[in-house]
Order: C-alpha cells, then sequence, then structure tokens
C-alpha cells in the first residue's frame, strides 16, 4: 500500500517541526509548502538528511507550487503570520484571511479528499474561513488549539501534583483565546476530578484558580519569553496526534475545533469541542453536559468566535 502523502501549508516554525515529527514517526511522504523562496526546499533536505542517522522512510519534498499537494490525504495548514509581543491573536485577522482565501482554493483545486487541520490563528475563525474557502465537507476541516490548550493545563496540573502527565487528563473547551474554557469538572487525575482533589487536600482552589488562568495565558506566556514568535513544538506535537489519529483511524477522544450543529445548543458553528476523530474525520461531537456557570464561560467565550467571524465576513466582502 502506498504510504499516506502529508501535506503542510506553512514551513515556518511549526511546519518544519510537523514535518520532522511526521518523518520520524514515518505517518508518510510529506510535502512542505511555503511562498518564501528556498524555506520549503531547505528544511525538507534538511529533514530528509536526518533520515539515516534516525532510520526513518519517508520522503520529504519542499515546494511553491500547489500542484506538489496533489492528492493529499492530510492538510496541516500554519501559512500566515504569527503573534509578536503585544499582538493579540485577533490582530492577525485581517492578514491572516487573505493567507486563508490562498490555501483554501489551493486545497480545493489540489487536495479535495484530504482531512485539513488548520493551525493558523485566530483559530477559529481561520478554521471557519479554510472551510469556505476550501469547500471541503465541514467534517474534513477542524482547527487544532483543543488539544494544545488541554496539554498545557495537564502539563501544569501534573507539576502541581507532582504526577506524570500520562494520567492526568483535561478539557479545555470554546475558542483559543482569552475566553476558552478549561473544565476542571472534567478533568482528572487517575480518574479523580480536580474539585475532589481539592477536597481531598491535594491542591487549593486558589491554587487551582491560578492554573486555569495560566493555562488561558499559556501561549502569551511563551511569546513574551521568545519575543520572537510564538510556540513551535507542542502547537506542532498536538496536531500530529490529531493527524495520526485521522491516518489510523484511532477514533481518539481530542478537543478540536469543529463544526457543531445541533450539540452544545449551537446550530452550525466552530469552536472548540469534545470530538471523536477516525477515518471518516471528525466522526462525531461529543454533545458534554455543562453546568450554568461552565455554560455562561462558553457562552461567552462562543460569543467572542462569533464576532471574529462576523469582522472576517465584511474583510471578506473587500476581498471580492
Ligand atoms: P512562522 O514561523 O512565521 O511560519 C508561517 C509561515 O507561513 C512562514 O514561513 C510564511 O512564509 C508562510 N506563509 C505566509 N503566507 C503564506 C501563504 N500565502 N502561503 C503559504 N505560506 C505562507 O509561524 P509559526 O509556524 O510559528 O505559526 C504559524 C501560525 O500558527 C501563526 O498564525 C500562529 O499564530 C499560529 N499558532 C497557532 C497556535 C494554536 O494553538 C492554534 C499555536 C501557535 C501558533
Amino acid at each position: 500500500m502506498a504510504r499516506p502523502k502529508i501535506a503542510l501549508i506553512g514551513a515556518g516554525q511549526i511546519g518544519g517541526t510537523l514535518a520532522h515529527l511526521a518523518a520520524v514517526k514515518e505517518l508518510g511522504d510529506i510535502v512542505l509548502f511555503d511562498i518564501a523562496e528556498g524555506t520549503p526546499q531547505g528544511k525538507a533536505l534538511d529533514i530528509a538528511e536526518s533520515g539515516p542517522a534516525e532510520g526513518f522512510d519517508a520522503q520529504l519534498k519542499g515546494t511553491s507550487d500547489y500542484a506538489d499537494i496533489a492528492g493529499a490525504d492530510v492538510c496541516i495548514v500554519t501559512a500566515g503570520v504569527p503573534r509578536k509581543p503585544g499582538m493579540s491573536r485577533d490582530d492577525l485577522l485581517g492578514i491572516n484571511l487573505k493567507v486563508m482565501k490562498a490555501v483554501g482554493e489551493g486545497i480545493k483545486a489540489n487536495a479535495p479528499d484530504a482531512f485539513v487541520i488548520c493551525i493558523t490563528n485566530p483559530l477559529d475563525a481561520m478554521v471557519w474561513a479554510l472551510r469556505e474557502y476550501s469547500g471541503l465537507p465541514h467534517e474534513k476541516v477542524c482547527g487544532m488549539a483543543g488539544v494544545l490548550d488541554s496539554a498545557r493545563f495537564r502539563h501544569f496540573l501534573s507539576l502541581e501534583f507532582n504526577v506524570s502527565m500520562r494520567d492526568v487528563t483535561a478539557f479545555v473547551l470554546g475558542g483559543h483565546g482569552d475566553t476558552m474554557v478549561p473544565l476542571t469538572r472534567y478533568s482528572t487525575v487517575g480518574g479523580i476530578p480536580l474539585p475532589d482533589l481539592v477536597s481531598m487536600g491535594w491542591t487549593t482552589q486558589d491554587k487551582l484558580d491560578a492554573i486555569v488562568q495560566r493555562t488561558r495565558d499559556g501561549g502569551a506566556e511563551i511569546v513574551g519569553l521568545l519575543k520572537t514568535g510564538s510556540a513551535f513544538y507542542a502547537p506542532a506535537t498536538s496536531a500530529i496526534e490529531m493527524a495520526e489519529a485521522y491516518l489510523k483511524d484511532q477514533k481518539r477522544l481530542l478537543p478540536c475545533a469543529a463544526y457543531v450543529k445541533g450539540a452544545l445548543g449551537l446550530d452550525g458553528f466552530y469552536v472548540g469541542v469534545p470530538t471523536v476523530i477516525g477515518a471518516g474525520g471528525i466522526e462525531r461531537v461529543v454533545d458534554i453536559k455543562l453546568n450554568k456557570d461552565e455554560q455562561a464561560m462558553f457562552d461567552k467565550s462562543v460569543a467572542s468566535v462569533k464576532g471574529l467571524v462576523e469582522a472576517c465576513r465584511e474583510i471578506d466582502q473587500g476581498l471580492a
């Protein structure tokens, strides 16, 4: 059987890391696409040359020609501009919307059967735009944010409790931004929900609140430290987890920016929700039950994403 083809649109910090991870994990042959002359070619060759020492079988190609992504099984989109210190994800809206138009049209013409994972910010609005411009089925276009936000939450919790990150599960829902909703009630250590751990004296409510806030600010914390650019190792690893779930039909239950129609009181909208990813793409959206406070936080987050999508629609009319 031929190897799957993985197209990475954007060969910057995250794109290069995605290519390296996909090669080392032997997920398939990789095409790195970027408009920056020489960058995708240079990164593809550099990673290919690590193959003999690492011992992987994967072909890598760098390109600036959309024809090279033809027939891709997975497209992961990082094309665009990342945040700089002091810049919000929303500041990126206008610049990256134009990029999504070009990328969506490139995917539509060359890889219409792909499972598409968007990482470009502002995430939820860019996923919506990529779906609009590509015209692909909603279940084949999603966004990576919840896996990363949950991973950050899990990391901070494992430090607080001094337990393995593997035994910490966490759920972060809503839009990828300041209004994201880390759900403590559905987050556990070895199956024990976080509120129970507070009652058991493992931590205090104040410390848990601080961890929730640090999770919300997780992206900005890295931007502040790096000063040039934003996080890329953990975002790339998170998207690879989603791509692998699709390629291997793993039926993983992962929080993703997915199209929600019916569940959680939403009527056809992209936002971070629990999903099942398998060979069908986003095979299911889990209609999680929220209490009054959680619902209020989720509604606030949805309202903030709706505002961004509306702004996209207005800018899009100007682009037409
Ligand atoms: P960066 O290293 O700048 O890479 C972006 C690449 O996109 C550059 O190589 C550009 O040349 C390329 N590019 C620009 N326009 C186009 C185009 N029209 N077609 C093809 N390629 C193009 O950024 P990065 O890799 O650090 O981040 C990429 C995106 O991911 C940014 O929008 C970030 O804000 C976003 N991001 C999202 C998360 C989430 O959790 C959702 C986390 C971290 C970063």
